[in-house]
């Protein structure tokens, strides 16, 4: 886990970014999935309508650094993530977030909705936890030891229901 660093050096695989500092909740737990997983990642506050130049710099910068995939995160027009994506090949996953008029359809929308050519990977509203469990799927394609962490937390996953008392005898 890093949030960067001074000099530009970082491990981090996964660049979070966020629309506003009202969306780092969100990141966060993004973050904490991928840190149970051992992936190191990185959370960066850019907007991409008040800050496009640090925005573009911080994408141009990050596969060089490491970062492999990208998860943004973003409220009302939400287009953060698709102009990420707009500036790199890597892969780019959305997060819309509640909020707007639509409490959360909004962004959903908007972000599901990228024209064709540049596409966005889109999870449902607030889902952190998924934006970070298909980023993982997406390192482990490359990485088994990613990939046998993701198969222990579904097996766990399916092991808490299975041990439900409903299902005793099952
Ligand atoms: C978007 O607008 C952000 O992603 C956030 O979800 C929403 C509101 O931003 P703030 O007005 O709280 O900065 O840019």
């Amino acid at each position: 886990m890093t949030d960067g660093t001074s000099d530009g050096t970082s491990d981090a695989r996964v660049g979070i970014i966020v629309g506003s500092r009202s969306d780092i909740a969100a990141a966060e737990r993004a973050m904490a999935v991928l840190d149970e997983l051992e992936v190191d990642s990185e959370i960066r506050v850019i907007s991409a309508h008040r800050a496009p130049d640090l925005l573009g710099r911080y994408i141009a910068g990050a596969a060089d650094r490491g970062i492999r995939c990208f998860i943004a995160i973003a409220g009302l027009a939400a287009h953060l993530p698709g102009v990420v994506a707009s500036q790199t090949t890597l892969p780019v996953i959305g997060v819309p977030m509640a909020g707007g008029v639509g409490d959360g359809l909004d962004a959903l929308l908007a972000i599901v909705q990228m024209p064709k050519g540049v596409p966005v990977a889109t999870v449902g509203v607030g889902n952190g936890e998924n934006a970070a469990l298909l980023a993982a799927s997406i390192l482990a394609v490359a990485d088994g030891g990613v990939a046998g962490r993701l198969r222990a937390r579904r097996e766990a996953q399916a092991a808490a229901i299975a041990s439900d008392p409903s299902n005793e005898g099952l």
